[in-house]
């Protein structure tokens, strides 16, 4: 939740009349998508405090995946394999969790490609990338000199980079953060990271970061179109306090939005203006398909330029009252700026700041050594009286913006030109971000509006204290908004991507090449399926087929022996998994793909018999699929041994 929430107005006060008669005569024809038919597009949601993201299918709302990202997931074994565990690995060590807030598409000129989706971390700054193909996490890198990563994904044009901003300023890394926190004014500092993403793997670096003074930086959108190579972040504690922010960082009437020459900055980088800082510590982790593991590797060192120390880098714009989203339109024209305690909505022009700033249309006092853009100048127009607790806007392809009211629950339709309001209606209840289909590219697919909800209250049957949150889709293509269908979410959503079906679906894997699997611990075959120890270490190379796994039967282990399970999947059919679990481990399931080897991890505690089999209901002779293993007291003679069928 953020901090509109502290607003006090209570949930009854702000609940919208009418809740539940407001849905579309036709809503269920228009939702309903038959049996064995596909949905027209990819939803997908981000997971909040579950740190997961979610894929649906809009206009269902049916759940096809859940994909884990940064917080572990036993039904995938995510974090919980030997080969996944490094994904999860940071400068603090193994973290099994995080606060996952925005997804953004990959953009090729502007428009989601559909080859990844990029997620941030909130808590221990982490940036992810989801390869479309897999539907699995293939890369994260922690964000150094950041303290909570909630400015964060958003993409250039090109995916030239993804930026990560730190939500909370924080002394940068290294020997000097230990001072006072009352010195927040002179020892904080904002970072703001250019994490570049290669065309064709996709891999991360993160190529430079710049230091600005100690603002909070709240989202961003890169520009596009005609601002493509700008960046523009939202920034609120602009009074830089650090205590009761609820009250001391409401103080100004106005906070700011940072606007950034990011290709000056590149420029600059390129030319060898930035500072090399080594004091920094933070996580690469990567994904290998071949290999079926994931590597962690610490990296210690990053590119740092300081805003302050050039002209032409960084302009300050005065946005009313701790700006939320900061959203582009389609054409990049025009910048929303949306202040959670703010009475209107001011759109900006990209075209006015840049006369603004060519002809030095500036306040007369800097900010930390930054020129402030006069607020007349660069403004386009203000959109009077949209509603309470303005967050995100999104638009469409008809030249309409589409804003949430957290406070006022509601979703509010209005002409960016002209600035009128159009439509509103309202949400069930408490919106935060809201999503048009490619409302955030160069031609929004339009069609179709969800706003996420941070609460349900009466929508869904009760589930104890706790209810889903939900996602609510609107029908957008006409004059006025329809409500059509609610669904449960998973966890938290908030930012959020639609992506027509067609762009991703050939796409998919169907199964892993076994021929080119690399893992170093593979059972090429049935015949390779073996035990081996080395020491107080067992290797069970295992291999499953419907319906059996290779062993099944396994003696000589010992107690407190560290037992390996390396099961590799032979089968070569789409949709083909099997499972692997086995009494008493402190562990998760392991779910193996077509093709692939995975691992994990039993010690045994006890002597006794132990039986093991596959979890994924896999044939009609599933449950046969199974085995057994001996367990013998340390330093026991029974010899290692291991066979499938006539011994
Ligand atoms: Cu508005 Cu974290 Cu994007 Cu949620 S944030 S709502
Ligand atoms: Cu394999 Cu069930």
């Amino acid at each position: 939740m953020l901090a509109a929430a502290a607003v006090s107005i209570s949930f009854s006060a702000c609940r919208p009349k009418g809740a539940g008669s407001a849905v579309a005569g036709n809503a269920a024809q228009r939702t309903y998508v038959p049996p064995g038919q596909y949905d027209e597009f990819y939803n997908f949601v981000s997971g909040g405090f579950s740190g997961q993201m979610s894929v649906y299918g809009l206009p269902s709302g049916r759940l096809f995946r859940v994909i884990p990202v940064f917080s572990v997931d036993p039904e995938k074994a995510w974090g919980y394999s030997e080969e996944t565990k490094p994904m999860l690995m940071t400068s603090h060590g193994f973290v099994p969790w995080d606060d996952l807030h925005h997804i953004e598409s990959s953009f090729t000129d502007g428009m989601p490609d559909g080859k990844w989706m990029f997620a941030n971390s909130n808590n221990t700054p982490r940036l992810a990338r989801i390869d479309l193909t897999t539907y699995r996490t293939a890369e994260i890198i922690e964000i150094p000199n950041t303290g909570g990563n909630h400015c964060s994904p958003f993409t250039t044009e090109n995916s030239e980079y993804v930026i990560a901003a730190t939500r909370f300023s924080v002394p940068p890394d290294g020997p000097g953060g230990d001072v006072p926190i009352s010195s927040y004014k002179q020892n904080f500092k904002g970072h703001i990271s250019f994490v570049s993403v290669d065309k064709e793997t996709g891999e991360f670096n993160i190529a430079f970061q710049l230091k600005t003074p100690g603002l909070n930086f709240d989202l961003s959108s890169a520009g596009k179109g005609v601002s493509n190579g700008w960046l523009f972040l939202s920034c609120y504690n602009s009074e830089q306090s650090h205590t009761l922010l609820e009250v001391n960082a409401s103080q100004n009437d106005k906070d700011f939005i940072l606007a950034i020459n990011w290709k000056k900055a590149e420029e600059y980088f390129k030319a060898g203006r930035g500072t090399k800082q080594t004091n920094v510590r933070y996580a690469h982790n990567k994904y290998n398909e071949h290999t079926h593991s994931a590597t962690h590797e610490i990296k210690t060192e990053v590119t740092v330029l300081d805003v302050a120390d050039f002209e032409d880098l960084a302009y300050l714009i005065p946005c009313p009252k701790s700006p939320h989203g900061t959203d582009v339109s389609p054409t990049g024209e025009y910048i929303v700026g949306s202040g959670k305690l703010a009475a209107l909505i001011p759109v900006f022009s990209f075209d006015k700041l840049q006369k603004a700033i060519a002809a030095g249309d500036f306040e007369s006092e800097r900010y930390d050594g930054i020129p402030v853009v006069k607020y007349e100048s660069a403004l386009h127009g203000e959109v009077e009286k949209p509603g309470l607790g303005p967050l995100h806007t999104e638009f469409d392809d008809k030249g309409n913006a589409y804003t949430s009211f957290f406070v006022s629950s509601e979703v509010v339709k209005w002409n960016v030109e002209k600035l009128e309001v159009l439509d509103r209606q309202p949400t069930y209840y408490s919106v935060g971000h809201l999503m048009v289909a490619g409302g955030n590219s160069k031609k929004p697919y339009g069609k179709y509006l969800v706003a996420y909800n941070k609460i349900t209250k009466d929508r869904f049957l009760p589930t104890g204290p706790e209810l889903c949150h939900a996602a609510q889709l609107f029908d957008i293509s006409g004059d006025k908004m329809e409500l059509l269908l609610d669904f449960p979410t998973i966890g938290e959503p908030h930012y959020a991507q639609a992506i027509p079906a067609d762009v991703i679906k050939d796409r998919s894997l169907k199964i892993y090449d076994i021929n080119a699997n690399n893992h170093p611990f593979k059972a090429n075959g049935e015949g390779e399926a073996r035990v081996e120890r080395d020491g107080n270490i067992v290797r069970v190379y295992m291999t499953t087929i419907r319906s059996h796994l290779t062993p099944d039967v396994i003696e000589g282990i010992q107690q407190g022996d560290e037992v390996y399970f390396h099961v590799t999947n032979i089968e070569q059919d789409w949709d083909m998994p099997h499972g692997f679990a086995i009494k008493g481990a402190g562990n998760s399931e392991l779910l193996i793909m077509p093709g692939e080897t995975q691992t994990i991890k039993w010690v045994p505690d006890r002597v006794g018999i132990f039986p093991f089999y596959c979890t994924d209901f896999c044939s009609a002779l599933h449950q046969e699929m199974s085995g057994y293993v001996r367990v013998s007291p340390k330093g026991s003679n029974v010899a290692l041994t291991s066979y499938t069928g006539n011994k």
